[in-house]
């Protein structure tokens, strides 16, 4: 015992050391390499969400140039879809399409990029398209809490849904890689019964 006490700062280095050699190796990467890839396609299977509208193809997302850009191909996006359900309560998400990246790679997505719609409070049921129905924006996520940082844009040609963000909205989206994609999905509820459809990474 007397030789492992007295062994006790010599074996306290070596874990500091172990320690600190974990963190730097942790740190570039050599544990997990990152790919380096700048754009991806993500396959889904058709028809493993009755809702056609939020039902993924598939999902390419480029991050290549000064933009973030998601393209949503659907299985079939009405020209007009039924907004504010009155079986929904007010300030309840109704439609969303979005894909959240981990930037720090610490296993908890930190933004998120999205098009929504939230039942507005007192509104009525609309039939109107998509687009113009939703709002597009660039997410935070601090664990509880989520606040937009900024304004994405967002169209619809045929059955694919575009949504491209500017990187200069947050500093650590210009580093950004594929390997900081953390989900991908999308979500819709007629006020009574809830759909999504999420892409395996
Ligand atoms: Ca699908
Ligand atoms: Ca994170």
């Amino acid at each position: 015992m007397t030789n492992i006490e007295l062994s006790g700062v010599y074996m306290k280095n070596i874990i500091l050391v172990l320690s600190l050699t974990w963190f730097f190796i942790s740190c570039n990467g050599v544990n997990s390499p990152l790919s380096g890839l700048l754009s991806k396609t993500y396959s889904d299977p058709t028809n493993d969400v009755i809702e056609d509208h939020i039902d993924i193809m598939s999902c390419h997302i480029d991050l290549n140039g000064d933009d973030i850009t998601i393209d949503f191909t659907l299985e079939n996006v009405p020209a007009s879809l039924t907004f504010n359900h009155s079986a929904l309560a007010d300030n309840y998400l109704e439609y969303e399409y979005e894909v959240e990246f981990d930037s720090d790679l610490n296993g908890t997505p930190n933004y998120s990029i999205s098009v929504m719609h939230f039942k507005p409070p007192g509104s009525s049921e609309i039939i109107s398209d998509l687009i113009s129905n939703t709002q597009a924006n660039l997410w935070e996520d601090n664990g509880s809490s989520s606040s937009t940082i900024g304004a994405s844009s967002s169209s619809l040609i045929g059955n694919v849904l575009t949504i491209t963000t500017s990187k200069s909205l947050a500093p650590a989206l210009s580093n950004l890689m594929i390997d900081h994609v953390f989900g991908i999905s999308t979500f819709y509820t007629d006020g009574t019964t809830s759909y999504v459809d999420g892409v395996s990474l």
